[in-house]
């Protein structure tokens, strides 16, 4: 055998150690886009989640009520796999049926009106992304739009974008970053106000458009091109009945699958890609997983996979470890799988999105993940402490609790998920039936751990994922300063009565 005398560690073991936050880098201002599937250097991502989470593949988080509610909030959900063919398609359709939610709403500005009116008219409706159309009205050509960098585009999808659908004039802006890329003299970025009057001399031209997106949202959930209107969703599928049930899924709507196993380290993995690539070219994009250490991420890579899922056995809900024995601190895998995700890219000029799957506790472990390398990830506990995880609320003494239970319990009986092949069925499980604290409405709970990440990353002076994962400054910590890390040496008030 060979033997990594390296420690193999998780999150709780880590810190990050501060950076020198500029006057201008502010939580409001940070953005957590994030490619979900893999792109070309100096292209973007087909689908890009504006927030980096995406719930487990399980019966008891992801059904069609859940895909639907963080959807809305910019994250995806991949519906359970563990369930009849038809149900789960029926489950995709569900969230595909229902429309992002965002109406566009359109205020003008005409010339005679100042930047004063501009302003007050931002204030007062709190409109977001401004676009430009050549008579100021909803029927006018559409000139070309402007973004600030927490707005819905990248810059390279952003240019993309408007080479595809709009006729950008020589003298209107495309900016980003609150930086004008134009030469045109009366084009002034109010970095304030993140808004950008647009004075065009040449037509006569004074108009301002602001859009905003209705039903909660500031910002168009997610990106996804050529399809802004319908909600992202995944589905998982298994090694064992593809044939059968991919089509259904990509029949029902699904944008993403992913091969749900607790060991994709495999051939069964590279054979159910490749027939998903040969059959659809393309069209439904698929990650693989799961893996914990280079090697298995090239494996995944080569075959083909849209993103590489990393972790084993570090769910809440997980036994594997004591079962098989097999696993890896979360971290140290993640770390491993990061390293190797960039060298592929370098090699390859082929970015292939990682996903830090399970063994999430507390919100700063997000932080930390994604500082570690990973682009998104998949949480389970999560999400299933939420109102719209499909298990049942209980009243356990006096706290409200949630069921939870891993899809290697006998409760959920996916075998397919842990089947290694051969005669033999499995005959013990690697997962428990669990409760989980109550915790309330999905989007609040989103809205605070949102909050905390992007606090961390003004304490570390970035303003994007990318920049987190390249700046970062992350320390390891002794078991005395965990300890350090709580409140301590006090006697805290029990501020319940
Ligand atoms: P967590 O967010 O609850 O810590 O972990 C969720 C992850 O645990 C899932 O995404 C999946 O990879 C994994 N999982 C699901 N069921 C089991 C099991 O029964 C499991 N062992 O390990």
């Amino acid at each position: 055998a060979t033997i990594i005398n390296d420690v193999s560690r998780t999150f709780s073991e880590y810190l990050i150690i501060p950076g020198l936050t500029a006057v201008d880098c502010t939580p409001d201002k940070v953005s957590l886009m994030t490619p979900l599937v893999k792109f070309k250097k100096g292209e973007s991502s087909r689908i890009n989640l504006k927030t980096p989470f995406v719930s487990a593949i399980m019966q008891s988080v992801s059904d069609d009520g859940m895909a639907i509610a963080l959807a809305k909030e910019g994250g995806v959900s991949f519906i359970f796999g563990s369930q009849s063919i038809e149900e789960q398609a029926k489950m995709v359709k569900k969230v595909k049926k229902h429309k992002a939610g965002f109406v566009e709403s359109r205020a003008n500005i005409m010339p005679e009106q100042t930047l004063q009116d501009v302003i007050a008219l931002k204030e007062e409706t709190g409109f977001s992304t401004i676009g430009v159309t050549s008579d100021g009205s909803a029927n006018g050509k559409f000139l070309g739009i402007v973004t600030g960098r927490d707005y819905r585009l990248s810059k390279d999808s952003l240019d993309k974008k408007v080479k595809e659908f709009m006729t950008p004039i020589e003298n209107l802006a495309v900016g980003e970053y609150g930086i004008s890329l134009t030469e045109a003299n009366d084009i002034i970025w109010d970095h304030k106000l993140n808004t950008l009057p647009v004075i065009d001399k040449k037509q006569n031209l004074k108009y301002f458009v602001f859009r905003k997106d209705y039903d909660n949202h500031k910002e168009y959930p997610n990106e996804l091109l050529d399809d802004h209107k319908r909600l992202i969703v995944g589905a998982g599928i298994n090694t064992r009945d593809f044939e059968e049930r991919v089509p259904a899924l990509v029949e029902a709507g699904v944008d993403v699958l992913c091969i749900d196993s607790s060991d994709g380290f495999s051939e069964w993995q590279k054979i159910t890609i490749e027939y998903i690539k040969e059959h659809y070219k393309g069209k439904v994009a698929v990650g693989a997983g799961n893996v914990v250490d280079k090697a298995g991420f090239l494996y995944l890579a080569e075959a083909g996979a849209d993103f590489v899922k990393v972790g084993v056995g570090g769910g809440s809900i997980c036994i594997t470890r004591e079962q098989k024995g097999i696993g890896r601190g979360q971290a140290t895998a993640l770390i491993e799988v990061a390293e190797a995700r960039d060298e592929y890219f370098k090699k390859t000029g082929e970015y292939i999105p990682i996903c830090s799957d399970g063994g999430i506790v507390m919100d700063y472990h997000m932080t930390l993940a994604l500082a570690m390398g990973a682009d998104f990830m998949m949480m389970g506990r999560y999400f299933a402490r939420f109102d719209e995880s499909p298990t049942r609320k209980l009243l356990i003494g006096s706290n409200y609790v949630k069921e939870y239970w891993g899809e290697g319990s006998n409760r959920a009986r996916n075998w397919q998920r842990y089947d290694m092949g051969g005669k033999n069925s499995l005959k013990f499980e690697e997962g428990v039936d669990s409760f989980v604290p109550y915790a309330g409405k999905l989007k609040d709970n989103l809205d605070i751990t949102t909050g905390k990440i992007k606090s961390t990353m003004c304490s570390c002076g970035v303003a994007t994922i990318s920049a987190l994962q390249a700046e970062a400054k992350i320390t390891l910590v002794s078991s005395t300063s965990i300890i350090e890390g709580g409140a301590h040496d006090v006697i805290v008030k029990d501020t319940k009565n």
